[in-house]
């Protein structure tokens, strides 16, 4: 019998991933275009609606991503070769991870998330079920410095799906796989992305009809009230996506319902009726397009899997010799 297993998170010491929230929340509501980092979504609570969202009608991306591994994670295992360390960026509740693991000969399992408490239920999961894998879960952000902890030295690739590379600016992307081409020992990564389709699609993905979507982007209010004694009435804003096509992005905001003042952190920050915050981009990409921006950062697109209906794609990237 499976008996479950106790871990502890390997914190980054420096600095904790939600330390700049105040300073993040300040700066972003003092643009004249206010914004918020979408990494923020991300407490317990919005943890457990992201996965909610992927179990939506309406949001494919999810299904189409795990349709692909089930076809094909033999073929990636044997692009990737045995005995690597798996680090993967923004691991969640590692469902998708598990088809990798079943055919990939890893040595350790490195999860990193800024989301604390389904990293550590996930990653006791996983070293419940993988007991001979050395799992070594990073509270960390994957787009700040950090060190793979002691134990994780060797061959390694980082594993990042979910198109949450599609939740950065194509600059951002760019650095985070020069990072990825960069890092020690990384031999390059398995990147899961969303493929540019209808607006109806791409909007409906973002619209879902049980409002599980408008609730995950309702929830940074909740948490800047929680966290940092925000006055915000969520009731107060509603939730729109909508899909910018010249920037092949879903850009979803908080769209004030009113003129009104909210205070957060001893400042006080205004907001017209119909005026939106910026919450989130989720980019839509092209192989070749991406092929492009990975090649600027230094790796090579050397195979693509998609789905039967080419929703989706994951791709292998190795880093290009020096
Ligand atoms: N990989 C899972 C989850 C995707 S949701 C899947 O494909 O279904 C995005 C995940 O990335 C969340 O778990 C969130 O907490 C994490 N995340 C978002 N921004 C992050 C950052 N900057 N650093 C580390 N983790 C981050
Ligand atoms: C995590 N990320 C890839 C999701 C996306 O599709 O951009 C987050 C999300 N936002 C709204 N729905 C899902």
């Amino acid at each position: 019998m499976m008996r479950p297993v106790q871990l502890r998170t390997l914190d980054e010491a420096t600095q904790a991933p939600t330390d700049g929230f105040l300073a993040d929340v300040i700066e972003g509501l003092s643009r004249p275009a206010k914004r918020l980092p979408s990494k923020y979504f991300y407490d317990a609570r919005g943890s457990r609606l992201f996965e909610a969202i992927c179990e939506t009608p309406e949001y494919y991306l999810t299904r189409a991503e795990i349709e692909i591994l089930g076809d094909h994670a033999m073929e990636m295992a044997a692009a990737v070769g045995p005995r690597r360390i798996i680090v993967e960026y923004g691991s969640g509740e590692s469902i998708k991870t598990r088809l990798l693991l079943d055919h990939l000969d890893a040595t350790a399992y490195v999860p990193v998330d800024v989301s604390r408490e389904p990293l550590l239920a996930a990653s006791a999961a996983i070293q419940t079920e993988y007991p001979k894998l050395k799992v070594l879960p990073l509270h960390a952000d994957f787009t700040r410095p950090f060190n793979l902890p002691v134990g994780a030295l060797g061959r390694s690739l980082v594993y990042f799906p979910g198109s949450t590379i599609g939740n950065f600016e194509p600059t951002e992307a760019t650095a985070l796989l020069r990072n990825i081409a960069r890092a020690p020992g990384c031999e390059g990564a398995l990147v899961g992305i969303d493929l540019v389709k209808s607006k109806r699609v791409l909007e409906a993905a973002y619209n879902d009809s049980d409002l599980v979507t408008a609730a995950f982007n309702l929830n940074l209010l909740h948490r800047i009230n929680s966290e940092l004694g925000g006055e915000f009435q969520p009731g107060r804003f509603s939730h729109r996506a909508v899909f910018n096509e010249a920037a092949s992005r879903i850009e979803m905001y908080l769209v004030s319902k009113i003129d009104q003042v909210v205070g957060v952190g001893g400042r006080s920050f205004s907001f017209r009726a119909r005026e939106a915050i910026l919450t989130e981009l989720s980019h839509k990409y092209t192989l070749d397009g991406f092929s492009d921006m990975s090649s600027s950062a230094g790796l090579t697109l050397t195979q693509a899997w998609t789905d039967d209906a080419a929703r989706f794609a994951v791709v292998h990237l190795v880093r290009r010799a020096a």
